[in-house]
């Protein structure tokens, strides 16, 4: 689903009205759109963090700014929480400020928020809405934004390309308003908007936008140490409330501020945004009020319906918060019934937001007497065609002839289903005995106190009975079916898996059928681990009190990617820290490949990803990977240990010793080298040697950590395989750049650091007290 900005067509130059910026006309999605509106703003810094459909924002200016486009901070959050703090702080120290993101990354942003707005930092925040979890669904709906309607940021709506481009112009406009000062928000619609291609007007050259946005406002900031000031202070009543009528003045200051915005940026662009979009609605007797893109499918609908004789017109608000009550309330004066379509429920308010909150405007109005149909419709990317317009304008009608709202709220375009179609059977669930083969005995030395474990042979490993069905969607190649498969051959009896999202997720559990052949437990992948650990305290808990047999004996994995371990090291470091008698088992495939290959913090310096992009500015990512093994080693963990799918004998035994770890004495984490041939940008069939270089040259060690003993269970030096890290760099695509002279100092950053963590490493192996 990635796009690439493209070139503007030869002598593209758009004419324009009179006095207008000169433009030229390109064809470009929504996500381009807002990625072009941040180069010809300038702005400081993104604080960011990757999430679909909004995470080509940030890959368009990591490519631009790879190629000397911008000169933007980029910075990478460790998930979405961290992206808003990021930001929040970047705001306060006086520059401009962007960050994009959709659905769950609203949400898990949205405590930092309210933070943001009742201390009034401006800032843009582009929303490529999206439904939001749970079940997860990656397209489009309204259900993340309306999160955002009690933050008190501003909530500019972009229906189309230009619009984003646009809007994000009048963003800093109207937050950076003196009387204002607020945080903005722009949303457009997910896929829709965010990814299909429109013809757009774009500035020809961006000192016409600076000309527009002028220079940030000075407002305080902790920078400034000539003045120092407190930001944030913690404040009760009497006071609290004092600062909340500030925000709703604020508010009210924007209501009257935005049109003014609205009308400049008319002079500088030629077009126009009415707070209100009202579209043929000058003698409507029947309105369908939606917002952003389904608006316009709308109105063309109405077109339609108007050639008929029909007196109906359309309602779409540009803007949000403040929300134009006061437009709505003229706007529908002689409208006898309105259908208000909401891509969001407020479950059991009877509508949705927009819906709830049009009654509310047009109730205190007593020259208004129209009828409101509210419709939750277009949830989770279902599409809304001219058919369902049509639907919404023939409903409205009908109540509008009959005078009477039959059916005041319903859901439109819900499938109920039919009784007797059943999805088509797949392999029924598989039994404990039957994926308990023996193929590990472990043992604990008596003199060590370690574990010794032997494993059949490989051969035999071959007749054990996955617990994961074939036919799941992964790319060929894709390392981590391999590793799952090592893993379950040595797991013995009932174990209960939690996936965190990621591919091995994704490509899994596609409703409504599963691969997954044991009982499989999704949560979103910055939470897994605090969830297993609840399952684990309840499953113990309920045998203490005799609810479920103490004969059972179930083992608890978490199967998380490296970026899981990202955005959910806290809840994991939590889960460490409790010692919960579960693992953690880390497939590291060096970023975040579900969602189209961004950085994640294991990724390598230098390594080119779809957020560390290469160009002449820019060789890559631009800091060192992670080293999460030795995170957890610091929690104390009874073991922690590295492993890849490159060594399977090796990895299995591991998963043994986890196994008997984690149920006897408490948690155990693993981190396994995974094979992504996708995004390495390799050979399907090169895991192999690929794997094999990144071990051998130290770059990733082989080792386990017990109760605080390192060992190194493969050592390049003593088996002379030792080989520079550059052999296994020229392996992959991804890094074949590397191989440029001019990059030889980032190869002998990789080097020094693989080097400098694999002797110390040596020395721990050598020193138990280390
Ligand atoms: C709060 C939140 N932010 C972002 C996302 C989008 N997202 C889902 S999975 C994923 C990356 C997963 O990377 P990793 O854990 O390494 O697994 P991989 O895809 O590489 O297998 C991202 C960014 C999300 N679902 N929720
Ligand atoms: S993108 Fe990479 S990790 Fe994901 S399924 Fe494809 S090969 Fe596997
Ligand atoms: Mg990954």
């Amino acid at each position: 689903m990635k796009t690439q900005i493209q070139e503007a067509p030869a002598g593209a130059v758009d004419t324009r009205p009179l006095g207008c910026a000169r433009q030229k006309l390109e064809f470009r999605s929504g996500n381009e759109a807002a990625a072009l509106a941040a180069r010809d703003i300038g702005f400081h810094v993104m604080g960011y963090f990757p999430i679909t459909p909004s995470t080509e924002v940030a890959e368009n200016l990591s490519k631009m700014g790879a190629n000397g486009e911008h000169d933007i901070v980029m910075i990478a959050g460790d998930g979405e929480h961290g992206a808003a703090g990021i930001c929040y702080g970047a705001a306060l120290g006086g520059g401009r400020v962007l960050n994009a993101t959709s659905a769950q990354g609203l949400l898990y942003a949205l405590e930092q928020l309210p933070v943001q707005a009742g201390t009034r930092v401006p800032m843009v925040l582009n929303i490529a809405a999206r439904a939001i979890s749970g079940p997860l669904d990656i397209r489009g709906d309204h259900s993340d934004i309306y999160y955002a309607l009690n933050t008190g940021w501003i909530m500019l709506c972009a229906r189309d390309p230009q619009a984003v481009y646009d809007l994000n112009f009048a963003a800093i406009r109207i937050g950076e308003h003196p009387e204002v000062r607020l945080p903005v928000l722009v949303a457009y619609d997910g896929f829709i908007t965010s990814h299909q291609k429109r013809r757009i007007q774009v500035f020809d050259d961006p000192e016409a936008v600076r000309g527009f946005l002028g220079e940030r406002p000075d407002f305080p900031s902790p920078l400034d140490t000539e003045h120092p000031k407190t930001f944030g202070p913690y404040m009760n009543d009497p006071d609290l409330i004092n600062n909340k009528v500030q925000l709703s003045q604020a508010m009210q200051a924007a209501q009257r501020v935005i049109p003014e915005v609205f009308a400049e940026l008319e002079k500088m662009t030629g077009r126009s945004y009415p707070v209100l979009d009202a579209y043929r609605m000058d003698d409507a007797e029947a309105a369908v009020v939606l917002l952003n893109s389904a608006a316009e499918t709308a109105k063309e609908t109405a077109d339609g319906l108007r050639d008929k004789g029909a007196k109906v017109g359309v309602l779409s608000p540009n803007v949000l918060r403040p929300f134009p009550a006061e437009e709505f309330r003229q706007a529908l004066r002689q409208v006898k019934t309105a259908t208000i379509g909401d891509r969001a429920d407020s479950y059991g308010a009877g509508g949705g937001n927009l819906s709830l909150e049009v009654r509310a405007a047009i109730q205190i109005d007593p020259q208004n007497h129209t009828g409101i149909l509210s419709r939750v419709y277009g949830l989770g990317g279902k599409d809304f065609y001219a058919a369902d317009a049509e639907q919404f304008f023939g409903q409205a009608l009908e109540a509008a002839a009959s005078g009477r709202v039959g059916e005041p709220f319903a859901y439109h375009g819900a499938t109920p289903g039919r009784a007797e179609r059943r999805p088509p059977k797949g392999l029924p669930p598989i039994r404990a005995e039957e994926v308990s083969r023996g193929m590990a005995h472990v043992q604990r030395d008596a003199a060590t106190g370690r574990l010794k474990v032997e494993l059949e042979p490989l051969w035999k490993m071959t007749g054990v009975p996955n617990r994961i069905g074939p036919g799941h969607g992964a790319c060929p190649g894709c390392g981590a079916f391999p590793t799952l498969h090592q893993i379950y051959n040595v797991l013995e009896g009932d174990v209960v898996v939690l996936f965190q999202t990621g591919c091995a997720m994704v490509v899994t559990t596609g409703y409504p059928t599963t691969a997954h052949r044991i009982n499989y437990v999704h949560n979103l992948f910055q939470n897994g681990a605090a969830t297993l650990s609840g399952l684990v305290e309840m499953y113990h808990e309920r045998i203490r009190r005799g609810e479920l047999p103490a004969s059972k004996d179930i083992t608890f994995v978490m199967i998380s990617g490296d970026g899981g371990m990202d955005i959910g090291m806290g809840p994991a470091i939590g889960a460490a820290n409790r010692n919960h008698r579960m693992m953690i088992l880390e497939y590291d495939n060096q970023g975040y490949m579900n969602t189209g290959a961004q950085l994640s913090y294991s990724t390598p310096l230098g390594h080119r990803t779809s957020t560390s992009e290469v160009g002449k500015s820019l060789p890559g990512k631009r800091y060192h990977h992670k080293d999460t093994a030795q995170i957890f080693a610091a929690c104390h963990l009874p073991y922690v240990f590295t492993a890849s799918e490159g060594y399977p004998e090796d990895l299995m035994r591991k998963v043994a010793k986890a196994q008997w770890y984690a149920k006897r004495e408490g948690m155990v984490y693993g981190k396994i080298l995974s094979f992504c041939p996708l995004n390495w940008r390799t050979a399907d069939d090169a895991a192999q040697p690929v794997l094999q270089a990144a071990i051998d040259s130290c770059f990733f060690p082989l080792y386990e950590i017990e109760h605080g003993h390192t060992t190194l269970t493969y050592d390049p030096d003593a088996a002379d395989r030792r080989h520079p890290v550059s052999d296994w760099l020229k392996l992959m695509g991804k890094t074949r750049h590397l191989l440029a002279p001019e990059n030889a100092p980032i190869v002998q950053g990789i080097q020094d650091e693989a080097d400098r963590r694999w002797a110390r490493l040596k020395a721990m192996h050598e020193h138990p007290l280390l």
